[in-house]
């Protein structure tokens, strides 16, 4: 008899927007997905991605069981065998060859997932190795290197504040077809036409028209790898008209506004205009516009970010938020406060931040924020020698796709000793793993934001309980990776899961009662770790972290910072599930100084590494620009590497073609629908073209995460249409120095017509 259909709440977790999804059920299969109306962030919004939850959930090339390999194959097995493979080696392998042999690599899902955000910091102290490397460098980490740089803390990101903004410049972003990265807006879209209808002012920059640009009132399409050049101009004209005017930020500031203006004397607009490719005098009067708008915000992201001079760059947009006086204010840029940060501390000096207190192997590539180059792991592992990583566990990475190079990680991952795969898929990495094991499908798992809330444009907290049971023979992602902790620690069948989630929290209930600030010092930990609520291990350390956290309800001991915010007392994990639509926390507030975690407690205006990069970005205005160089792009229905499996989310126009200009394409002989050849460092490729003026002369873009046609996947519907590897065209060797981040953007490249056979 079929059961009776039901809804549940659950949070896509398919980008950075988060929106609150309503699905429908029968039985334990998700039907439909709609946007949940009464959702206190996302109030309904949806895109295609989110409505195709049931494809993406109910996908039948999903691993069900682990997989070892057994004479080469790999074979299914059961959670018992998985982990005892793992428990045989790892241990092994780290006494005789020490911690540095085994390399971890993180990828993009893990800021999706609650176990992604609890485990892996477990995992790195339990194997003690520095050999990390996570999509970070092929994304963000520009703009942690620049907030660890300017405000002590690389997870200080300011986000614009996109509902009251006046005006907005975004740079390198396509919010309507990604929906936004580091600024968490369900409906992004959404947001920026009601900027325009409330007579606010956008400004896209972008080598591509693309549908953001469509929305603006001022689309610059400058030459790809530009970003630094121009907004270093933007900061010298606010500088040299007297345009600049920090406010209150200036008793703030340290380093001051002359010692800028120095460092930036010689990026004027007639002197990067030919670079940019935009006349001086655009560049003039969006200085002039941005410095007398009520309130702006400048906003960066991927196409400022991995580019050559992608950490100068991030470090310009606060500038300019600086400059004109909207950092930390509202209509700026301003600082989130997640409900499950520290309670915010006292002003004062910090840490500081600092870059390259290690190096890689092989090439020395300095560290940034504890992590190493991802387009360096190949030659981590094939480059013989003291220390090479003879293991890998991959924890939601798919890098043979989505790093350069893809050829050399692919041939060198088949030569590790061991490798692991916590993934669903068995796709183009997890195929080289010696155990693969497969978290359930996200309807099976609980969920919370730990990361995105950090970046989120209004303050607010939601949580996901598991919208159906897991299935008998599953494990909850966070029980995998907590009894993958055990078994590298060689704890394997020693200690319960539940025991990593108890040292976690013993840990953090510890540094609370041991805090002469907290109203908890004193407290008797092990009460308080019997007050958490929650159905599992995880879900008490989230329970402990919402209530020690800026809003929380500190356990009855006092009040917290902001906790008047969540009313009633503050939060824990059961006002939470009291709220399934979510609490709203309020528009982002001012948060400075006490952000600052600089030594000394101030802005570090003009950081000592920045200072020494930009004579070389100086430098550069004097090389040839490359004729033709490659900037990628996103499809609204794609997702990196591993929605191309989902029937709904394919066809039409998210296809890997090579977008041209229609006068590059005469030039080059290219024809429309007819194979191009694409060369660059890392290689060549053979993909279809199309010519559209969408992109800029001297621009060509191709997406990334296709080239599904290699043997030994399960991912029946991608490997049919597989694409071509973007990033096969680089060698790993170009990187934002600053921050080990890889140029994916704006690479010279050259292309000819396939003639025909
Ligand atoms: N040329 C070029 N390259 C790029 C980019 C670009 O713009 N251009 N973008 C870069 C960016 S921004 C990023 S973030 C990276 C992303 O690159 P990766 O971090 O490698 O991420 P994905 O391609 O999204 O692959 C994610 C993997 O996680 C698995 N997965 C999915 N859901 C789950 C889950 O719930 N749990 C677990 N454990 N695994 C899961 C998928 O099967 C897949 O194997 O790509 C980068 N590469
Ligand atoms: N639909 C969809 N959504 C996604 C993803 C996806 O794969 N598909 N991936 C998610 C992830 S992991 C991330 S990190 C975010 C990224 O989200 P966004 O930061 O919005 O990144 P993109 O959509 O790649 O847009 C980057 C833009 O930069 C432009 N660009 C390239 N080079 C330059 C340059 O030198 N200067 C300037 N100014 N612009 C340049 C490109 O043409 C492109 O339009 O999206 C997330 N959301
Ligand atoms: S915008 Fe992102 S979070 Fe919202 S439904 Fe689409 S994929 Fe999911
Ligand atoms: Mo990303």
């Amino acid at each position: 008899m079929p059961s009776a259909p039901r809804t549940a709440l659950r949070i896509c977790p398919l980008c950075e927007a988060t929106c609150g999804l309503t699905l429908t059920l029968d039985g334990t299969t998700v039907t439909g997905a709609r946007g949940d109306r009464e959702d206190v962030f996302s109030r309904g919004f949806i895109c295609p991605k989110g409505a195709a939850f049931g494809g993406v959930d109910g996908d039948p090339d999903r691993l069900r069981t682990p997989l070892v390999r057994r004479d080469g194959q790999l074979c299914e097995a059961s959670w018992e065998e998985a982990y005892e493979a793992i428990a045989a080696v790892v241990p092994g392998l780290v006494r005789e060859h020490g911690a540095q042999s085994v390399g971890v690599v993180l990828g993009n899902p893990n800021v999706h997932t609650m176990a992604g955000a609890l485990y892996p910091p477990l995992l790195l102290k339990a194997l003690g190795t520095r050999n990390l490397f996570t999509a970070s460098t092929l994304d963000q980490m520009p703009k942690h290197v620049s907030s660890g740089l300017l405000f002590g803390d690389p997870f200080a990101i300011p986000v614009p504040d996109l509902d009251r903004t006046d005006f907005l410049l975004l740079l390198g972003a396509n919010p309507v077809e990604s929906n936004g990265s580091l600024c968490t807006a369900p409906d992004f879209p959404g947001r920026l036409k009601a900027l325009r209808a409330r007579s606010g002012t956008l400004v896209v920059v972008d080598p591509r028209r693309t549908r953001t640009a469509r929305l603006a009132d001022r689309h610059l399409a400058p030459r790809p790898g530009s970003d630094a050049l121009l907004l270093a101009a933007l900061a010298h004209t606010l500088l040299a008209e007297k345009l600049a005017d920090p406010g209150p930020l200036t008793d703030l500031l340290d380093g001051d506004l002359r010692e800028l203006a120095e460092a930036l004397a010689r990026f004027t607009p007639e002197e990067v205009a030919p670079a940019c490719d935009l006349p001086a005098r655009e560049i003039r009067a969006l200085a002039r516009q941005l410095a007398a708008a009520p309130t702006a915000a400048v906003y960066g992201r991927m196409g400022s970010c991995t580019v050559e001079y992608g950490t100068l760059a991030s470090w310009l947009v606060d500038v300019l938020n600086i400059l004109t006086g909207n950092l930390d204010r509202p209509g700026g840029a301003l600082f989130p406060l997640s409900a499950t940060a520290p309670a915010p501390r006292a002003a004062g000096p910090g840490k500081g931040f600092a870059l390259g207190r290690w190096s890689s192997r092989v090439s020395g590539h300095p560290e940034a924020k504890g992590e190493l180059p991802l387009a360096a792991l190949a030659e981590e592992i094939d480059t013989p020698g003291e220390g090479r990583i003879r293991a890998v566990i991959a924890i939601a990475a798919n890098p043979v796709l989505s790093a350069p190079d893809g050829r050399r990680l692919d041939a060198a991952l088949a030569g590790l000793d061991f490798m692991v795969s916590v993934d669903p898929y068995l796709n183009e990495t997890s195929r080289h793993a010696h155990v693969v094991l497969p978290p359930p499908p996200p309807s099976q798992s609980a969920h919370f934001d730990f990361a995105f809330n950090g970046f989120a444009v209004r303050n607010q907290v939601r949580f996901s309980p598991a919208a159906v049971p897991l299935d008998e023979d599953r494990l909850d992602e966070c029980e995998i990776q907590a009894r993958l902790v055990l078994a590298v620690s060689g704890m394997h069948g020693a200690a319960a899961p539940a025991a990593v989630d108890d040292l976690a929290i013993r840990a953090g209930l510890a540094k609370a009662v041991a805090d002469p600030g907290s109203p908890l010092h004193g407290a008797d930990p092990d009460r308080l770790a019997g007050l958490l609520a929650g159905t599992s291990a995880p879900e008490r350390r989230l329970d402990m972290m919402l209530r020690l956290g800026p809003y929380g309800d500190r356990f009855g001991f006092g009040t917290s910072p902001a906790h008047e915010a969540a009313a009633d007392g503050g939060l824990g994990l059961e006002r939470l599930l009291a709220h399934p639509h979510g609490i709203d926390l309020g528009p982002l507030r001012p948060r400075l100084p006490g952000v600052l975690k600089t030594r000394s407690g101030r802005i570090e205006l003009l950081p000592e590494p920045i200072a020494a990069e930009l004579p070389r970005l100086h430098a550069a205005l004097a090389e040839r620009p490359a004729a033709l160089v490659l900037v990628g792009r996103r499809h609204l229905r794609s997702n990196n590497s591993w929605l191309h499996n989902v029937p709904a989310l394919t066809g039409g126009s998210n296809r890997c073609t090579l977008q041209v200009h229609p006068l590059d394409a005469a030039r080059l002989g290219l024809v429309d629908g007819k194979a191009a050849r694409i060369s660059a460092d890392g290689g060549s490729l053979e993909v279809p073209v199309e010519i559209t003026d969408s992109v800029r002369t001297g621009v060509v873009s191709l997406p990334h995460g296709w080239g599904h046609d290699r043997p030994g996947t399960r991912l029946s519907a991608a490997s049919a249409q597989p694409g071509a590897n973007v990033n096969q065209l680089l060698d790993g060797s170009r990187l934002d120095p600053l921050s080990g981040t890889a140029v994916l953007n704006g690479f010279p490249v050259e292309v000819e017509l396939v003639p025909l056979p």
